[in-house]
C-alpha cells in the first residue's frame, strides 16, 4: 500500500502478535486534579465491542486504553476508540437548534419538541402518514437508547417510507438469513477461533475490525489460526491489509464473485451426494467460464481445499453484499458452508447464543408487503431501499433523519442533497451539522457515548464468542442534555397524544433502556440480570459458540434460486470498475474532523494500478476526473500495485470527493441493496 495508514495497519498485526496482547493505542492527556479513577466500559464506534479502561479525574478523561480483562477483546483497541474523548470534548451541538433566515438559532428542548411534533402532525394530517419519511443511519445500532426508543417512535409514525443504512450495507445477509434459516438475524458467524480454513471474500477485518462478525483483535486471532496450522485465503480486488496477512490472496474482478462462488459450489458437489435443487442451479456454471469472468485462477483447487479442510468457514462482507449479485453471493457463501458440513459446527459457520435474544425482539423478516411509489421497489422487514429515497421525496413532504448522513453514504448523494432542500420540514437527531442534517429545520443533539449506559443488543448476537457486558455511563449527562432515548420518548409521547391510534404503544417509551435491558436479560435463555452484569465490569464470558440446531434450513429458496440462475448471463467486465475502501482512522462519513485521526496524508485519493495510469497517460499525484453513469468527481490519483489492473478505489464519506456522487441508484441487487462496488467509470486528466 502506498499510504501511511496501511503502514500503521500492518504494525497493528506485528505488535499485537509480538506482545501477545492487544496494541496499546492509549493516550494520556489532561491535568490530574485529584486522584485518577479507573473505570471500565466498551467502545461503541464499530462492531468490535472493544473493552476499554478509562482513567478519569474531575469529570475529565485522562486516558483510554484497551481492557486486557475483557473476555472478548482481550486488550485490543484501535485509534478510533481513543478518539471517543475527542467526540466527547470536541465541537458539537449541545442544545437544539432551529434554522432561521439568519442562520442557526438555539432553542429550548420544550420549544423544539413542540415545533417538531406540530410540523410532523400537520404534514401527516394534510398529506397522509406516508408523507413523513424516516432515515436511520449506522450509529443507531450502536446506541442502546436509539434502538429501544427510536424504533418505537418510528412505529408511531406509521409510515411506509422507512429507509436506513441497511440497504447500502447488509440487506443481502438479512434477506438470505430470513429465506434460508427463517429469521433475518439468524446469520451464521465464522468460528474464527477454532476453524482450520478461513475464506474471506470482500471483507477487510484488519481495518474494519469485523462486521457481522464482531471480532476485536482480528490480527491476534489470525495469528492464532496460523499457529494451529490453519489457513486464511482472501478474495478481493485490492491487496488489502487483510490480504497481506493471508496465506493466499486472489484478485477478483469487482462484481463477479457470484460466478466464483457458484463454480466452487459445483466443484464441491462433484464429491457430495444430494442437494439436487442446488446442483441444478450451478450445473451450467463451469470452472473455466467462472475463471474467464472473474479473473481468478485455481478455482477448482480452492474449492477442493475448502471442502477437504477438517473445518472451514466461508465469510463475505460488504465487498460482496454491496454489489450487483449481493444476495446470490451471500446465499452461495452459506451453501458452501452447508454442503461441506460446516454449518452449525465448531470451526465452521455458527450461531450465537446471546444473553438477550435478538431474534425475539426483532421481526423475522418479510418482503414485498408494499412497494415504493415511483419505481415499485419491494419493502424488506418494513424498509424500502434507500436508493429510492431521493425520487420518493415529493410524495414524502417531511423527513426524520437520525444518526446518518445519506447525502454522503447513499447512491447519487448529489440528487438526494437537492431533493432534501425541497422538503416542507426536516428534523435531525444528531450532534453534528453534516451534509445531510444541514437541510434540517430543527436539529436535536443527543448526549455522547461517554455519557450514556450501554448494553449491546445487536453485536453480542453477531460475535465470534458469547459474552455479555454492561457499560455504565462514564460521566453523568450535563444539566439540560438529553439522551437519544429521551429525545425519542418526548417526541413519541407528544405525537401519540395527537394520534391516539398507537397511544398504548407509546407508553412503552416510559421505560428506560436499562430497565428494558434488565427485563430482556432476565427473560433471556441465560437468565442473567443487570445486577449480575454490574458485578462483572470487564464483561461476562459465556464461552465459545455452540451448535444451535435449526428449525428451518431451506437450501435453495425460490427467490434466491431464480436470482442465481441469472448469474450465467454475466460477461467479463470491460473498462475500469470502481470499488470502495475503508481506513483504520476513519469511520464512514464522520470523525473526519478529529485531528488525532486525520493527521498525515489525505485519504480521499483514487487508487489506480501503474499500468492503467500509463495506459491513460496519467501519473501518480495527477488530478483526475472520474465519471460514471450517475455523475462525476475530481480526485487526486495515487499509483499502487496493490490494486488489480482495471480497478480503481475511492473511499466513501468524504465531502470533497464523494464516492456516492458516482454510484448509481438505478442499479440494485435483487434484495434492493445498493451497488456500491463494481461501478463502471472512466478516468481522465482533470
Ligand atoms: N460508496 C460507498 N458508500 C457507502 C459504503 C461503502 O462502502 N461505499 N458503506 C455503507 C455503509 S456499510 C454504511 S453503514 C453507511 C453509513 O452511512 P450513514 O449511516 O448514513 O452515515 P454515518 O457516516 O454513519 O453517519 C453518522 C452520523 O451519525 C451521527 N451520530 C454519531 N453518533 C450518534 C449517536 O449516538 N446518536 C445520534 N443521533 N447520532 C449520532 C454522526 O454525528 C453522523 O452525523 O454508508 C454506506 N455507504
Ligand atoms: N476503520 C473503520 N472501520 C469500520 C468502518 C469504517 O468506516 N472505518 N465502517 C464500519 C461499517 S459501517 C461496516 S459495514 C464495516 C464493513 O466491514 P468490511 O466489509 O470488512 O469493510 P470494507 O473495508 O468495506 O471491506 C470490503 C472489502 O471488499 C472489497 N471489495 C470491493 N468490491 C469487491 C468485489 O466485487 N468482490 C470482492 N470479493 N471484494 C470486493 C474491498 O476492496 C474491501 O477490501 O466496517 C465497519 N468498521
Ligand atoms: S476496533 Fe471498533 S470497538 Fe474497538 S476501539 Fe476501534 S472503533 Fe472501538
Ligand atoms: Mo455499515
Amino acid at each position: 500500500m502506498s499510504n501511511a495508514v496501511a503502514g500503521r495497519g500492518d504494525s497493528v498485526a506485528g505488535r499485537g502478535r509480538l506482545a501477545g496482547a492487544g496494541v496499546d493505542w492509549g493516550w494520556a492527556g489532561g491535568e490530574t486534579g485529584g486522584v485518577a479513577e479507573t473505570r471500565f466500559g466498551s467502545c461503541t464506534l464499530c462492531e468490535a465491542l472493544c473493552g476499554l479502561e478509562f482513567q478519569v479525574d474531575s469529570g475529565r478523561v485522562l486516558s483510554i486504553k484497551g481492557d486486557r480483562l475483557d473476555p472478548l477483546s482481550r486488550g485490543h483497541i484501535c485509534p478510533k476508540g481513543v478518539a471517543l474523548q475527542d467526540l466527547h470534548e470536541g465541537e458539537r451541538l449541545r442544545t437544539p437548534v432551529r434554522k432561521t433566515a439568519d442562520g442557526w438559532e438555539e432553542i429550548s428542548w420544550d420549544e423544539a419538541f413542540d415545533l417538531v411534533v406540530e410540523r410532523l402532525a400537520a404534514i401527516r394530517n394534510e398529506h397522509g402518514r406516508n408523507a413523513v419519511g424516516v432515515y436511520l443511519g449506522n450509529p443507531t445500532v450502536h446506541s442502546l437508547g436509539a434502538l429501544t426508543h427510536g424504533t418505537t417512535f418510528l412505529s408511531l409514525l406509521r409510515t411506509r417510507n422507512r429507509f436506513s443504512a441497511t440497504s447500502v450495507d447488509q440487506l443481502p445477509h438479512q434477506l438470505v438469513a430470513s429465506l434460508m434459516f427463517g429469521h433475518q438475524f439468524l446469520i451464521p458467524i465464522p468460528d474464527i477461533d477454532r476453524t482450520d480454513f478461513f475464506l474471506v471474500i470482500g471483507a477487510n477485518p484488519m481495518v474494519s475490525n469485523g462486521s457481522i462478525m464482531t471480532v476485536p483483535d482480528f490480527a491476534r486471532r489470525r495469528a492464532e489460526l496460523r499457529e494451529r496450522g490453519g489457513r486464511m485465503v482472501v478474495v478481493d480486488p485490492r491487496r488489502t491489509e487483510t490480504a497481506k496477512i493471508a496465506d493466499t490472496h486472489h484478485f477478483i474482478r469487482p462484481g463477479t464473485d457470484a460466478a466464483l462462488l457458484l463454480a466452487m459450489v459445483g466443484v464441491v458437489l462433484e464429491k457430495v451426494e444430494g442437494y439436487d435443487e442446488v446442483r441444478e442451479i450451478v450445473e451450467p456454471i463451469t470452472v473455466e467460464w467462472a475463471e474467464s469472468v472473474t479473473g481468478v485462477t485455481g478455482i477448482r483447487a480452492l474449492a477442493q481445499e475448502f471442502a477437504a479442510a477438517d473445518t472451514a468457514v466461508a465469510y463475505g462482507r460488504t465487498g460482496v453484499s454491496t454489489q450487483a449479485h449481493g444476495a446470490v453471493c451471500q446465499w452461495a457463501i452459506q451453501v458452501l458452508n452447508v454442503i461441506t458440513g460446516n454449518l452449525d459446527r465448531p470451526g465452521g459457520a455458527m450461531f450465537t447464543k446471546p444473553a438477550v435474544d435478538l431474534l425475539r425482539i426483532t421481526s423475522a423478516g418479510g418482503r414485498d408487503r408494499w412497494r415504493s411509489s415511483v419505481r415499485g421497489l419491494s419493502e424488506f422487514a418494513g424498509e424500502l431501499p434507500v436508493a429510492a429515497l431521493a425520487e420518493e421525496i415529493g410524495g414524502i413532504r417531511a423527513m426524520v433523519v437520525s444518526a446518518g448522513n445519506p447525502v454522503l453514504s447513499t447512491p447519487d448523494g448529489g440528487k438526494l442533497d437537492k431533493a432534501l432542500s425541497t422538503l416542507d420540514f426536516m428534523v435531525a437527531v444528531d450532534p453534528k451539522i453534516n451534509e445531510t442534517t444541514k437541510h434540517a429545520d430543527v436539529i436535536l443533539p443527543p448526549t455522547t457515548a461517554l455519557e450514556r449506559d450501554h448494553y449491546d443488543l445487536v453485536f453480542h448476537a453477531l460475535a465470534v464468542r458469547n459474552t455479555a457486558k454492561f457499560s455504565p455511563a462514564l460521566f453523568p449527562k450535563p444539566a439540560g442534555a438529553r439522551h437519544d432515548w429521551e429525545i425519542f420518548r418526548e417526541l413519541g409521547l407528544r405525537y401519540a397524544k395527537r394520534f391516539r391510534d398507537k397511544w398504548f404503544k407509546a407508553q412503552l417509551l416510559r421505560l428506560s433502556p436499562t430497565r428494558i435491558v434488565d427485563l430482556l436479560l432476565r427473560t433471556g435463555s441465560r437468565k442473567l440480570s443487570l445486577r449480575t452484569l454490574k458485578k462483572h465490569p470487564h464483561g461476562l464470558d459465556l464461552g465459545p459458540l455452540t451448535p444451535r440446531g435449526l428449525d428451518k434450513l431451506d437450501i435453495a429458496p425460490k427467490f434466491l434460486a431464480d436470482a442465481a440462475r441469472e448469474v450465467g448471463k454475466m460477461t467479463a467486465p470491460q473498462g475500469l470498475l470502481l470499488i470502495g475502501r475503508r481506513h483504520l482512522r476513519a469511520n464512514n462519513s464522520w470523525m473526519n474532523d478529529i485531528p488525532r485521526l486525520t493527521k498525515g496524508k489525505a485519504r480521499s485519493h483514487l487508487l489506480m494500478h501503474p499500468d492503467d495510469l500509463k495506459g491513460h497517460g496519467l501519473g501518480d499525484g495527477d488530478s483526475v476526473r472520474v465519471r460514471s453513469a450517475a455523475g462525476e468527481v475530481t480526485a487526486t490519483v495515487a499509483a499502487t500495485e496493490d490494486i488489480m489492473p482495471g480497478v480503481v478505489s475511492l473511499p466513501h464519506g468524504y465531502a470533497e470527493v464523494s464516492a456516492n456522487d458516482l454510484t448509481d441508484p438505478a442499479v440494485l441487487d435483487v434484495s434492493g441493496n445498493a451497488v456500491l462496488n463494481g461501478v463502471p467509470v472512466t478516468v481522465s486528466a482533470a
